[in-house]
């Protein structure tokens, strides 16, 4: 599909643009049905250009008038735009032209949302707002007025004159058109003040609905969090007067990076305490930090082109990483980084949408905001760290910065600062951006003689449209340890290039174990014949966390495969080594709430794909709990001690030493309820004063199949809270048994509160549908058909949200023969839906394809 489509768009095709622009002015006449833009483009003949001719994006535009010069011209409308003869000289172009906010669902250039008016231009959003060269490699400094009788009247830049109905924004930076914003409605600003390092002052507001204003206190600190630790740990410095972000409930994604006007779906900004939960503060902070660090990954350095994407996302990714690890836990951070990444990007990787992090084509550019993209990207940044060090790191961004601030520019580019700022060679690391797949490292030991040798094989199997791969740069992490659990070769890096390599340590009096892939430092799976007992010997001894927790994790999957392909029981051996870990009174509660959580069902599914069968999702299902109540059974005295000692006291804070002590005694209490019924948790809900404590005490109750009465309760006091009503729709659906997930699902929709066209409320129902993977996957087939039919009906207001959520089938081919035709035929059903949209008939096009 993604081949033959006559819509295809190749990075090879690349050409620069025939026109620069030096300056952009745009008037708004805000109107919910007709609003009036008028622009006033300078341009000038790209010096660089291969050509002359000169064509404009648009889509959905009414055009009143255009001048070129102040003379009146008549373009010609093309599909996707206009065209006209333009002066090889410079020349000013205006138009006027004509859109309707009100009626734009697909949340893309200017639309409403609770009757404010805001924009989403990245991707290619700009072109749904007027006429303009919609490519990232076009910059330029952006004045606006905007007219309406609103209150609040933003857009990027520093604020200009403004006075009754209307008010003027001035944006000195160049940026690339997906880079505007403009936000109008009856707002109220939650406000703080920042000094940079050089000593400006910056206003920073948070604008938010009246109702809204208790939840911004920990964002704005977030914000300022961000801001100073940009300075202190890569030196940027933010750049204008003002920073802006704005809370909208209606929003395709988490936020977005525009030039100080930050736009953030409301789940990703509000917060708190008794609205919010632990995961969401944590999360908020790192989605306003991932947001203001794009000023300098992203916008002052921005992409040429859409197929540079990871330029900005994985660098980006990779440092709201840093900061959260330097904020909470490295450690912490690392497990959470790496059970993503396999849980989601793995996934991708093994499927039919697996794509190069740097993809060489695209039908819609909205469909490569992806896992890949962003944390796969994230993750050869962080390779690339290992690689050259701290220190190399380090010159090579200081390079990056000051020889391509202001420009437009490409992964060559990122690579080359690295190449000279270190002197290393990259061309082989490159590869990482044009392949796909996760690579398999397979590891065999050999000791003689005091010589320890590691024996390392890479392999990447095929991926769409790349049948045959080659070997890439791996960091790989190692330490060894002698059998009485000393560390005796501390951690060190060896670089597997070749497709096989031996590294050899000398000196040892004993054979070592050895702990391999320390911190998880490539993006790999490891392949590692490793007894039972090597694994609980790590995970009672590895000094590095990530093994450590690594090994705990290896020994539950291993005894989950076995229950589920040979019928054996839950592994004692592994319950005790876990009931050691989790008593360790040494070590970080959160890191032990991370022990506590086995492998997901969709893991264990790709794990026994890999061994060649197709899974049973609801063997995997019951494989799982079984195992879980095994623990509950043989650890209740530990888990109750732990449940008790390390409840949190005192008012409530997000801070990671009290979340940690929660995730922890949440993780417990779920456990104990399995054998012990829900009093707990009913208490837990009643005494509950923060919503960490009260929805994990209502999850815990509906997954025993109890807490009616409190799911009704939640309601009720919850119904004015949008947030908080997505969790109360999301959790009925996560915490059902399988052979009800659908048919809750399907009862949700027709709940009254059940607005489908909010992306949030939308996904809070399906994106949970699809998670519950046992019972998505039951064998009726009743979860297929009711996503497919809902995204047939959202389709056509919102691709963008069908298009990512076409994603719940992409794990198709790994099923049974009766599961595989259940979900073709939804596929081809979706597939032959006529005016179905561009986004969604390339995913199912993938997905389809042989
Ligand atoms: N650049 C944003 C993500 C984003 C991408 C596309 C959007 O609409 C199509 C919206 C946001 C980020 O990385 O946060
Ligand atoms: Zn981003």
């Amino acid at each position: 599909m993604t081949q033959h489509d006559p819509r295809t768009v190749y990075l090879r095709d690349y050409t620069p643009p025939a026109y620069l622009v030096d300056e952009v002015r745009l008037t708004f006449r805000l109107a919910p049905h007709a609003t009036r833009v008028l622009s006033e483009i300078r341009f000038r003949p790209n010096p660089d250009a291969t050509g002359r001719d000169f064509f404009l994006h648009g889509e959905g535009l009414k055009l009143i008038s255009a001048h070129i010069n102040g003379a009146q011209v008549t373009p010609e409308l093309i599909e996707g735009g206009l065209t006209l003869d333009a002066p090889d000289a410079p020349f000013t172009f205006e138009a006027e032209v004509e859109i309707d906010p009100e009626n734009n669902t697909a949340l893309e250039g200017l639309y409403r949302s609770n009757g404010m008016y805001c924009t989403q231009c990245e991707a290619e959003g700009f072109r749904k707002i007027t006429f303009y060269p919609d490519r990232p490699d076009v910059m330029a400094p952006f004045h606006v007025r905007i007219e309406s009788d609103l209150p609040v009247l933003l857009s990027n830049g520093n604020p200009g004159a403004s006075g009754e109905g209307f008010a003027e924004w001035s944006d000195p930076w160049p940026k690339p058109a997906y880079l505007f914003a403009l936000v109008a409605g009856d707002l109220v600003a939650h406000s703080g003040s920042f000094t940079t390092m050089s000593g400006r002052d910056v206003a920073l507001n948070l604008w938010v609905r009246k109702a809204d204003i208790d939840k911004c206190a920990f964002g704005m600190e977030a914000l300022k969090k961000s801001m100073t630790w940009d300075e202190e740990v890569y030196g940027r410095e933010y750049d204008l007067d003002v920073f802006n972000i704005v809370a909208v409930d209606d929003f395709n994604m988490g936020a977005m990076e525009n030039k100080g006007l930050n736009i953030f779906n409301s789940s990703a900004v509000l917060a708190s305490p008794a609205t919010a939960t632990d995961a969401d503060f944590e999360r908020i902070e790192a989605i306003i930090a991932h947001e203001y660090f794009h000023n300098w990954t992203g916008n002052r350095v921005t992409c040429r082109d859409w197929f540079q994407l990871c330029l900005k996302e994985g660098l980006t990714v990779f440092r709201d990483q840093q900061f959260t690890g330097d904020m909470r836990s490295h450690a912490v951070k690392r497990i959470d980084d790496a059970m993503l990444l396999r849980a989601a990007q793995f996934r991708e990787d093994n499927g039919p949408l697996a794509h190069p992090v740097r993809p060489e084509s695209f039908v819609e550019i909205n469909n490569f905001y992806t896992v890949t993209v962003y944390e796969k990207g994230a993750e050869i940044v962080g390779m690339l760290r290992r690689l050259v060090g701290d220190e190399g790191y380090g010159k090579a961004l200081d390079l990056y910065f000051e020889r391509h601030d202001g420009q437009a520019v490409t992964i060559e580019d990122w690579l080359r600062a690295f190449e000279d700022a270190t002197g290393r060679d990259l061309s082989q690391f490159a590869r990482w951006y044009s392949q796909a797949g996760t690579p398999r490292v397979h590891v065999a030991e050999d000791w003689s003689e005091g010589r320890y040798t590691l024996t390392l094989r890479q392999e990447t199997p095929p991926t769409p449209g790349q049948p045959d791969k080659q070997p890439v740069v791996i960091p790989v992490a190692v330490g060894l340890l002698n059998p009485n659990g000393d560390e005796v070769v501390p951690t060190q890096v060896v670089e597997l290039n070749e497709a096989e390599q031996s590294f050899a340590f000398d000196g040892l009096s004993a054979r070592p174990v050895p702990s391999i892939l320390r911190g998880f430092s490539a993006p790999v799976i490891l392949r590692q014949e490793q007894s039972d007992e090597t694994r609980t010997f790590l995970l009672a001894h590895d000094t590095d966390p990530f093994n450590k927790w690594e090994a705990g994790r290896d020994l539950a999957r291993t005894n989950l495969m076995a229950m589920i392909q040979d019928g054996t029981g839950p592994d004692a051996g592994y319950i005790d080594a876990l009931g050691r870990g989790i008593a360790d009174e040494s070590l970080d509660p959160a890191f032990r709430a991370q022990l506590l959580a086995l492998p997901g069902e969709d893991e264990l599914a790709q794990a026994i794909f890999e061994t060649g069968h197709a899974p049973d999702p609801t063997a995997i299902h019951e494989a799982r709990e079984a195992l879980r109540h095994a623990i509950a059974d043989r650890l209740g005295d530990v888990l109750t001690r732990l449940y008790d000692t390390h409840q949190v006291t005192g008012p409530y804070s997000p801070e990671a030493a009290d979340a940690g002590r929660r995730s922890l005694t949440n993780a417990a209490l779920s456990l104990l309820s399995l054998t012990q019924g829900g009093d707990r948790a009913r208490a837990q809900y009643r005494a509950a004063d923060n919503m960490t404590q009260q929805i994990a005490a209502l999850g815990v109750l509906l997954r025993i199949g109890e807490g009616e009465a409190e799911l009704k309760a939640f309601e009720d006091q919850w119904s004015h809270e949008r947030l908080v009503m997505n969790k109360w729709f999301g959790l009925q659906v996560a915490a059902s048994a399988p052979r009800d997930a659908a048919a809750t699902a399907e009862a949700l929709t027709a709940h009254p509160a059940f607005d489908w066209k909010n992306p949030n409320r939308f996904r809070a129902v399906f994106g949970a549908l699809s998670g519950n993977a046992a019972g998505f996957h039951a064998p009726s087939g009743a979860g297929y058909r009711l996503l497919a039919d809902w995204l047939l009906k959202l389709d056509p207001l919102n691709p963008q949200t069908t298009a990512r959520m076409t994603q719940a089938f992409s794990t198709w081919k790994r099923y049974d023969a009766d599961r595989k035709t259940l979900i073709r035929a939804e596929l081809e059903r979706i597939a032959s839906t006529e005016g179905l949209s561009r986004d969604t008939s390339e995913m199912i096009g993938r997905m389809l394809a042989d």
